[in-house]
């Protein structure tokens, strides 16, 4: 494959981007096709429902399709879902070669689009950008693959690591773009999870406080509102917290009915989510085999430290995103991660750190977490340098 080949699947990359904060269920796709070195139609996917990436760019490119080079950033379709499947549109538009950056992980494709491709005597290459590509649906690849989502874990501490003063006040560690910046990352999460004891302690609305322009979003677009979940056991929930007053739906991970709280729950508008329990806690394993059960590809955890602590020693985190704010609250102070019965060097939970950089004053880290196995994330979201 050529310098050219790159340059054109840079810039499906770069369009299949911008459906960052709408197309899920689906993933972020884009397409751009290409005869005799000039770009002829492009498209990218914005949501469900709506026609797919190729389909797009065979509709701009009219009858110039013929003899053209598709660029996909991920395989072409050869299923009927919500739209008729792209294969036999690229086909009957007389493409002649399609290069695809990386397999589609949905078992209803997998593989099959490109072999239909090859039958029907297109050049076909797959795997050019595959990393970017992956990249930009880590929790789509998830899902499809292991029945997951994609789970990033947000905090905020002071540079020696501390999230509050020993009396619980934290408000606020950091500084306003820093928590601007987490607006992004709450946009593009299908839902943010939260532990009780944060409710209980700082009432958090837990919305997306952003306009449509901000995501890039037309101004009759709506902004994205991800699920909200409490992870409370015993439905603990005040029916008066904040959360229950925002646009969107919250729902209560609980593992032990408790009729009265539930019915006063309910009323509040609250929806109760049973979960599997482990030590008498909401085990998180089953809370998000059930959201990635209701396609959920990105799940946000903004909780204490326990509940951080729990996701990251169960293996069940993929991407820790951690604001260090220039100040130091000292050794009196609460920690970011409560991981009891780490005592020996070996016990420590390994990071590969992803991306580094200055939001305002404040530091921000992503960093992968082997145990989650993740896919590599997406240079890191809602960052003021992105497109
Ligand atoms: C493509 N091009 O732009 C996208 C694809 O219900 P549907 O018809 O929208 O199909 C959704 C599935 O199609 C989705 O799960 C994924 O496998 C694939 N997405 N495929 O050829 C696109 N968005
Ligand atoms: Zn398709």
């Amino acid at each position: 494959m050529s310098a050219l080949d790159r340059q054109w699947m840079a810039r499906a990359l770069q369009l299949a981007a911008r459906g960052r904060y709408t197309t899920a269920p689906n993933p972020c796709v884009g397409c751009v096709l290409v005869r005799d070195g000039e770009p002829v139609g492009e498209g990218w996917h914005r949501t469900a429902g709506e026609p797919h990436a190729e389909r797009l760019a065979l509709a701009a490119a009219g009858a110039r399709a013929r003899g053209a080079t598709a660029y996909v950033t991920l395989e072409p379709c050869v299923h009927h879902g919500r739209t008729p499947p792209c294969t036999e549109a690229l086909i009957a538009a007389g493409v002649a070669r399609v290069v695809a950056a990386m397999a589609d992980p949905n078992p209803r494709v997998a593989g099959q689009g490109l072999a239909r491709l090859r039958a029907q005597g297109l050049e076909v290459t797959d795997g050019l950008l595959e990393a970017e590509a992956r990249a930009l649906n880590p929790g789509f690849c998830k899902r499809m693959t292991r029945g997951r989502p994609h789970v990033r874990v947000k905090l905020a501490a002071s540079l020696d690591g501390r999230t509050a003063l020993a009396s619980g006040e934290s408000q606020w560690i950091t500084a306003p773009p820093a928590r601007r910046d987490v607006q992004f990352l709450r946009a593009r999460s299908g839902a943010i999870v939260t532990g009780i004891g944060t409710v209980l302690a700082d009432d958090p609305a837990l919305n997306v406080r952003l306009e449509a322009a901000d995501l890039g979003l037309a101004s009759n677009q709506p902004v994205p509102q991800p699920l909200r979940v409490v992870v409370d056991s015993r439905l603990r929930l005040p029916p008066g917290a904040r959360m229950l007053a925002q646009p969107g739906e919250t729902r209560v991970a609980y593992t032990l009915v408790v009729p009265e709280r539930a019915a006063a729950l309910a009323a509040a508008g609250a929806r109760l989510q049973r979960c599997a329990a482990s030590g008498g806690r909401v085990a998180l394993d089953d809370l998000l085999r059930q959201l990635a059960e209701e396609e959920i590809n990105e799940v946000l955890i903004e909780a204490g430290a326990t509940l951080a602590g729990a996701a990251l020693q169960a293996g069940l985190v993929d991407e820790l995103i951690l604001y260090l704010a220039p100040h130091l609250l000292g050794d009196g102070a609460r920690g970011l991660f409560h991981l009891p019965g780490l005592a020996r060097m070996a016990d420590r939970l390994p990071l590969l750190l992803q991306d580094v950089r200055q939001v305002g004053q404040d530091l921000r880290i992503t960093a992968q977490c082997p145990g989650g196995a993740a896919e590599a994330p997406e240079h890191a979201p809602g960052s003021p340098q992105d497109p």
